[in-house]
């Protein structure tokens, strides 16, 4: 049924249905969550070191209410630089695709179309979480919820600190999601490698990543996985430097009064602009390590099904 929604890039289709490796890659990132041109570099850049890396990319937005697998260069420049194209989450989809509109999806509403195509493995920055004041405001990413119930492992570099680091973990505990450090004890904070809270579990090889990720699933243990990978540290930002321009960040959001799909975006936007700039630099970097790390788990991954 739902294959009429659905247009799978040929060469997205073809790794499939042999057997080889394919990494999911989200849009918002690159219509609400970079400037561009860096957006369109950064995306196209994450492709190839994907395909560097054993894997087939497949960038997934929704164009014109179709559900896209896999995107064209072209798809992802046009996507870069758009105007009008909407955030969309689970709750939008449908209407995404009844008005025939063009939506960037996020890391919930990938997840869902990678799991629709047979993607295991996602790559991204960041992942939606329990935001600052959430006792308050209720503003929970429906990422999380996704992660809970959607079989797709997602490769990030943690939580970003416009988040509440601390709730999030709860929430995922309390859903069955895992959190694992590759290669650390310590749960990065996207732009740094600490954040003073622990993961769940150290897993030091994609290898041992693969095989605890087939267990989940060869069990019916539905959901994701949380793959938190520490920005290099060559590329890591001041901890002070950032901890102040995120606090002032999420104190002008409170003062604006911005809510619901807007925050993020603002958040993100907002920091960047009070690091000058270097924030993006950090982002880009770790997006990259992100997209070789799920690359060479989606090829472990794939190397056991196929035993
Ligand atoms: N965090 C980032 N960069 C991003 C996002 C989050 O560091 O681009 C995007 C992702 O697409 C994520 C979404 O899924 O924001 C979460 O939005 P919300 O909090 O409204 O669910
Ligand atoms: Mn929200």
């Amino acid at each position: 049924m739902f294959r009429k929604y659905l247009d799978i890039k040929p060469e997205v289709a073809k790794a499939l249905a042999e057997g080889k490796a394919v990494v999911a890659l989200e849009s918002t990132i690159i219509s609400h969550g970079m400037p561009y041109p860096q957006n369109v570099k950064t995306a196209l850049e994450v492709e190839s070191i994907v395909r560097e890396n054993g894997a087939i990319p497949a960038t997934i937005a929704i164009l014109g209410g179709r559900l896209k697998v896999g995107l064209t260069e072209d798809e992802i420049e046009y996507l870069g630089k758009a105007k009008n194209v909407i955030k969309t989450s689970r709750r939008d989809i449908p209407f995404i695709v009844a008005k025939g509109v063009d939506g960037a999806t996020t890391v919930a509403s990938t997840m869902i179309l990678a799991a629709l195509a047979g993607v295991k493995v996602f790559a991204t920055g960041g992942i939606g979480g329990v935001h600052r004041g959430a006792q308050e405001t209720y503003d929970v990413s429906a990422d999380l919820q996704e992660l809970a119930q959607t079989n797709v492992a997602v490769v990030c570099a943690g939580a970003k600190s416009i988040l509440d680091i601390g709730l999030t973990l709860e929430y995922l505990e309390t859903h069955g999601v895992p959190v694992v450090g590759y290669q650390t004890e310590e749960l990065p904070a996207f732009y740094t490698r600490k954040s003073g809270f622990g993961v769940d579990y150290r897993i030091d090889s994609p290898v041992e990543l693969a095989t605890a990720l087939k267990a989940k699933w060869d069990l019916g243990l539905q959901g994701g996985m949380v793959v938190a990978n520490p920005i290099p540290e060559a590329y890591a930002m001041d901890y002070d430097v950032i901890t102040e321009a995120i606090n002032s960040a999420v104190k002008e959001a409170e003062e604006k009064g911005i809510k619901g799909k807007e925050s993020t975006p603002f958040l993100l936007a907002k920091v960047k602009e009070l690091t000058a700039g270097t924030s993006l630099d950090a982002n880009i970097q770790l997006v990259y390590n992100n997209a070789k790390v799920a690359a060479q788990l989606a090829v472990e991954y794939q190397t056991l099904q196929n035993k």
